[in-house]
């Protein structure tokens, strides 16, 4: 485990558990009808059974909720953690710019304190509910009020969070692998790590996650993101988690390789976070899908805890699937059992319920090209591929000399295609493409290095063909 659990709420009583449940797991499994008592206290929350594989269970909560008897009842007995379901977003916590409220999210942290949870934060960037003043900004003047706003609420919370959704939802749903279109995207590539490194600065001790949806299984939207992370992890952005809210239905099912999926985001050095679970449906295929989803967590070591989007069905963003772990009326689910019976058995040798092969893709060494002509730069290019599909990075170095501008040159396979592109501007989507500095990374000291990125459909490129630039 990479995550640090001090904070669990009784983290040594969670440990004696998991000690007493895997001997009662034993003496089931041996048919053994044998009744160990003090066990039944250890299995009957969500959080206590998450806490004995240092684990923590949560629940998105709404502040005007507060006040209802049941809510809070299920909310103090059953959770570890809490993600203010909309009070710590942009509109609410910054309705003028430079005039800041909290009092509502104040009121979901200071409930998480009095019960021993702990607080995800939720979002600090994100194209939707931005206030309306934000919506009409543009360019240098959004990029500057988005950096303030993350700063000024990060620094508000400062010591609170453990973890915040730094960046939510920033990468397009469907197959291009393409950041999403938004007026955030519109001011430069690199706005996702300037609000990172903004986060990281303004509160050292929070983990900082990038947050979406439809990532939850291999996709092209997922390997996008793998290729941010991994690109963030290289160069040494400030990343420590990435969230997978797990909005399931029939039309989305859990994918098949769930697991497989947090497991290879986890091997780049990230912790995993289911961040919003909610699974339409009712009974035992409910039942068996929360089973699945919790088991998946739990078979991936730096899978730090699951959180589910509201507590009764009634509660949910999308009410009418009864997609939660608890009826209208505040009564456990089939869900909710499943969920916890699973969760008992964290600690026990369960197999996993789907476990296809990781498909982590290869990295290929870097592939130095020659020097270029005149020595001004070079380019190295690393590959991450897999069937049908590519990420590469690509590293400039400059010569003896800065540089100001510089254009990098390769070949695409036959077949192949460029579907994306970051921290540069590509020419051309197949055969010959070149890539050109973007406004903030051209200029590069004598013996420096650049990275860009891109992203690709078929077999990727081996090399590099040149690097040209222009000396300062
Ligand atoms: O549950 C939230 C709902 O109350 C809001 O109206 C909605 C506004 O966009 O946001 C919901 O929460 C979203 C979360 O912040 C990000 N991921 C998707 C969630 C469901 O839409």
């Amino acid at each position: 485990m990479t995550h640090d659990f001090a904070r669990v709420r009784g983290r040594s009583t969670s440990r004696l558990r998991g000690v007493v449940l895997t001997v009662a797991a034993g003496a089931v499994a041996i048919g053994a009808a044998i009744t160990f008592s003090g066990t039944a206290d250890a299995a009957t929350t969500l959080g206590a059974s998450a806490a004995a594989s240092g684990r923590y269970f949560g629940t998105a909560v709404a502040a005007y909720k507060l006040s209802d008897a049941t809510y809070l009842g299920i909310l103090s007995r059953e959770f570890t953690m809490v993600t203010p379901e909309n009070e710590m977003k942009w509109d609410a916590t910054e309705p003028s710019q430079n005039t800041f409220s909290y009092a509502n999210a104040d009121r979901i942290v200071a409930q998480a304190v009095s019960q021993g949870a702990r607080v995800r934060g939720h979002a600090l960037a994100w194209h939707q509910q931005q206030p309306g003043w934000a919506q009409s900004l543009s360019g240098t003047a959004l990029r500057s009020a988005m950096l303030n706003h993350v700063t000024q609420v990060a620094t508000h919370y400062r010591g609170q969070i453990y973890a915040w959704d730094v960046v939510n939802e920033a990468f397009a749903d469907g197959g291009s692998g393409a950041r999403r279109d938004s007026n955030l995207q519109q001011t430069g590539n690199d706005w996702i790590e300037a609000a990172f490194r903004a986060a990281r600065a303004a509160d050292p001790a929070a983990k900082l996650c990038y947050n979406d949806y439809n990532t939850d299984g291999q996709n092209a939207k997922s390997n996008a993101v793998y290729a941010m992370v991994q690109d963030f992890k290289t160069r040494g952005v400030p990343i420590d988690c990435v969230g997978f809210q797990s909005h399931f239905n029939s039309a989305s099912p859990v994918p098949s390789d769930y697991q497989a999926n947090l497991q290879r985001f986890a091997a780049l050095g990230v912790e995993v976070q289911i961040t919003e679970l909610d699974i339409e449906g009712s009974g035992t295929a409910q039942a068996d899908s929360y089973t699945r989803v919790t088991q998946a967590c739990l078979n991936v070591a730096q899978c730090a805890g699951i959180t589910v989007w509201g507590i009764r069905d009634t509660d949910s963003w999308r009410a009418s699937g009864t997609p939660l772990l608890f009826d209208g009326s505040g009564n456990k689910k089939a869900a909710y059992t499943s969920t916890l019976n699973t969760l008992n058995g964290a600690g026990t040798s369960v197999p996993p319920t789907t476990t296809p092969p990781v498909t982590t893709p290869p990295t290929t060494p870097p592939v130095t090209t020659p020097p270029p002509s005149g020595g001004a730069c070079s380019a190295a290019l690393s590959a991450n591929a897999w069937t049908g599909g590519f990420v590469i990075t690509v590293k400039v170095t400059a010569g003896a000399s800065a540089v100001s501008t510089w254009s990098v040159a390769l070949t695409l396979p036959s077949g192949s295609a460029l579907t994306n592109a970051w921290n540069a501007q590509a020419t051309g989507s197949s055969g010959a493409v070149q890539f050109a500095n973007v406004s903030y990374n051209g200029r590069i000291a004598a013996g420096g290095s650049t990275e860009f990125g891109f992203q690709g459909t078929g077999t990727p490129p081996t090399a590099v063909s040149g690097c040209t630039a222009s000396l300062a």
